[in-house]
């Protein structure tokens, strides 16, 4: 085995002023945008798009080709009689209604869309020719979707799962996508086994069981047979799998590209979304409480944030390495299971992405819009990554399929905000009107136009000079792939004490859903290869005998930066307080009032929660859960209704308008979900019910909701989780 040659001790580098910034350039030649029919410049998303908006204020209802009707009744043969054939109002609309669904999406069919800006910090012109890139502060329009992997359309946000984070430049020289994740690696070295993989992830075969979960035989057979597929899954057990919301995410490009300037020249770069959020993870019971409560959770997050212009901000960065440095690390970086640890390449800022608009119609944009990693720019260029060179296939194939031919680019969604040329023809849904009759190249007839463009003529896109390709054929995996194990150690050994517990408690739960002993028994021998320790722990749990120590495989290198938890939060915008009041005590009611006020200049919502709706009160208890909240206060006057659980005759008679037991409920799982909690007056009284101790970190009491008060609470939100709420093994 190649062991990673990954120092001990790695020592962050500062990322000073950036060696590639250059000054303001000169103006960089934009091809003309697309116009608009009234002659306005349409580089900006929603007026290019508004040329498609249907507005139906104040309209006739129509057929779909313009006569006004009235389509209430279906024509038949009289009043009791059968429909007629003849009824062309009531065929088109039950025939348009019967084609409604296009194929969602092989793998990540749930997503939730934003339409935004990127804006760039500088010139990097000295880099890569990318037109985006040319000059400080020019702004491109933008669309992202993200979206979870294995679940189907209609399945929930938060199963535990990878996050697609999908993104759209609407350049002015064409379509630019970075299709990434939330998690920087991948399960797999080469696109020929992704079938494999997804199947193997997808629900079973003759039931199809379960929705959205890897907890099953067939994916933890495909991943301890495939290590390749170790440091992924680390990733996404270990807390990214379980975002609390999009707008606390990062994203990757996975893959190594390239950028390359107007002269040429190149390097290789992998991409990063760094969110200006802060990361924030849920942990695995309160996911599966959200699963069935509200499995809409993480789409209604951002459209709120958004539609409150809490807009979230991602930078997009990139490591910058030498052609020659392919090698360099002790791993190939061509190998999509690798990071580049950041300690070795740092990341160099770009650019600004700020998601400001919703989509106006979830099919039309959402739904309709088909990113590729096959959609880039001149000045960017692709890497020879086995894994990459199979997705560029595999993207424009599968759009044929969910659009029934080739002219999806033509959507508005998908279409470019710089003109088309070229003698691609007809197909099902052709939207424009074609005037050269003479569709070919070479020609004279129409006086070589639509032309070709070359590096410098009509800057054209151009591949890396320096790329070469050359060898015998062979179906082998590159030599340089093979070690698998030690940046799953590395992320193992740079988890903090509780990251490392959840993921052991992931690794519990979902192997115990594995019925094959022999599935089990090998999920052991490959996370032996990471750390005897993990796999002990997990062993433990899943009748599986605990293994010897292989120390061929270990090493105590760490690295920064890719944890999910641990870090604070810069930014609380959208989160939300719930506050535990009583109808019957109106300055409980009131705590809630002063608390919004308070934490109005953060963006932090307050929801007051009582026995029914009206006098201020925000929700019921009927309908409220520790969930809904990332902080938890009970307000004096309230603590009443938390007498310990008893199901005495006399408490289902004083719950009768909600559950049970419910505000208690709320209190312990808020505190046992790690979040910040606390109490106000009297209200403290609820955590001796709770039997929480006043005296932990997170625990805030305070006679009334003053200042120190509002201080502990945004310093609460901020850390996010209390991680000393949950159990470690001894
Ligand atoms: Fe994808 N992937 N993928 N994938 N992927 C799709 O394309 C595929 C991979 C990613 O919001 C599909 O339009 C292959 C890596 C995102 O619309 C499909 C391989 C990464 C999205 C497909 C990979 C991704 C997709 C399904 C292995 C992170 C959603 C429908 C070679 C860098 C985009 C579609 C959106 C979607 C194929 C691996 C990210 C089937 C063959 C690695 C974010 O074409």
């Amino acid at each position: 085995m190649h062991l990673l040659a990954l120092a001990t001790g790695l020592v962050g580098i500062a990322n000073a002023a950036c060696p590639y910034m250059t000054g303001e350039a000169g103006e960089y030649n934009p091809h003309e945008l697309h116009r608009r029919a009234d002659g306005g410049a349409a580089g900006d998303t929603e007026e290019f798009l508004s040329q498609y908006y249907l507005n139906d204020k104040d309209a006739f209802l129509t057929s779909d080709v313009g006569g006004p009707i009235e389509d209430q009744n279906s024509l038949s043969a009289g009043e009791r009689g059968p429909t007629l054939l003849e009824d062309f109002i009531f065929r088109q609309k039950i025939q348009h209604f019967d084609h409604e669904r296009v194929p969602e999406r092989a793998v990540h069919a749930r997503g939730a869309g934003a339409h935004g800006v990127f804006t760039s910090y500088a010139d990097w012109s000295n880099i890569t020719a990318a037109s985006f890139l040319s000059k400080k502060d020019k702004e491109t329009p933008m669309f992202v979707r993200f979206s979870t992997v294995a679940g189907s359309r209609g399945s929930a946000d938060t199963a535990r799962d990878v996050h697609g984070f999908a993104t759209r430049f609407y350049t002015d020289e064409g379509n630019f996508d970075i299709v990434g994740n939330n998690i920087p690696v991948f399960f797999i070295q080469d696109a020929i086994q992704f079938p494999d993989l997804i199947h193997a992830v997808k629900p079973s075969g003759d039931n199809e069981i379960p929705q959205a979960a890897t907890a099953h035989d067939s994916a933890w057979d495909f991943f301890s047979q495939q290590p390749s597929s170790l440091h992924t899954l680390l990733w996404a057990m270990a807390g990214h799998g379980l975002p609390r919301s999009f707008r606390n995410v990062d994203g990757f490009g996975v893959h190594t590209f390239r950028f390359v300037t107007d002269s040429g020249k190149s390097k290789l770069v992998k991409f990063h979304w760094k969110g200006l959020q802060g990361k924030a993870s849920l942990v695995w019971e309160e996911a599966q409480q959200i699963s069935g409560k509200n499995p809409d959770f993480l789409r209604q997050d951002l459209w709120d944030a958004i539609e409150a212009e809490r807009f979230p901000e991602w930078e997009l960065g990139v490591q910058i390495m030498d052609e020659d440095d392919q090698l360099r690390f002790g791993f190939d970086v061509l190998d999509p299971t690798k990071i580049v640890p950041e300690e070795y390449v740092p990341v160099t800022k770009l650019g600004k992405m700020t998601l400001n608009r919703n989509p106006k119609n979830y099919f039309a944009e959402t739904e309709q819009v088909m990113f590729q990693p096959g959609h880039i720019v001149r000045g960017i260029d692709f890497s020879d990554d086995p894994l990459l060179q199979g997705r560029l296939f595999s993207y424009l194939d599968t759009q044929l399929n969910r659009h029934s031919g080739p002219n999806f680019e033509q959507l508005p969604i998908n279409q470019p905000r710089t003109p088309i040329h070229n003698n691609n023809r007809d197909g099902a849904g052709q939207m424009f009107i074609p005037l050269n009759k003479d569709a070919y190249s070479p020609n004279t007839l129409n006086k070589g136009s639509p032309k070709q463009a070359n590096q410098t003529v009509g800057k054209g896109f151009f591949t890396t000079p320096s790329r070469t390709g050359n060898g015998k054929l062979q179906r082998t995996r590159s030599s340089t792939f093979e070690d698998v194990w030690s940046q799953p150690r590395l992320f193992w050994n740079s988890l903090v004490k509780a990251e490392k517990q959840f993921v052991v408690d992931a690794m519990r739960f979902e192997n115990s859903m594995v019925v094959s002993q022999v599935v089990r028994e090998n999920v052991i021998i490959q996370l032996n290869r990471i750390s005897n320790d993990l796999a002990k722990r997990v062993a433990e749990a899943i009748g599986v005998d605990a293994p010897a120590p292989d120390d061929s495989f270990y090493h105590d290198n760490t690295t920064a930066n890719i944890g999910a938890f641990g870090q604070k939060l810069t930014k609380l915008e959208g989160l939300k307080v719930g506050v535990l009041g009583s109808v019957q005590n109106a300055s409980s009611l009131e705590v809630g009032v002063s608390l919004a006020k308070a934490l109005k200049d953060v963006g932090v919502d307050v929801v007051v929660v009582a026995e029914r709706l009206g006098d201020g009160v925000d929700q019921t208890y009927s309908g409220s859960d520790a969930i809904q909240f990332d902080a938890v206060v009970v307000a004096g006057g309230a603590e009443g209704l938390f007498s310990a659980r008893s199901f005495t005759e006399k408490q289902s008679k004083a719950s009768s308008l909600y559950p049970a037991g419910r505000p208690l409920d709320i209190l312990i799982d808020a505190f046992r979900f790690g979040k910040p909690v606390g109490a106000i007056g009297k209200g403290v009284d609820a955590f001796k019910a709770a039997q929480v101790s006043t005296e932990r970190e997170g625990v805030y009491v305070a006679k009334s909701a003053g200042d120190q008060f509002v201080k502990s609470i945004k310093e609460g939100l901020k850390t996010f989780k209390f991680l000393d709420r949950f159990a470690l093994d001894a």
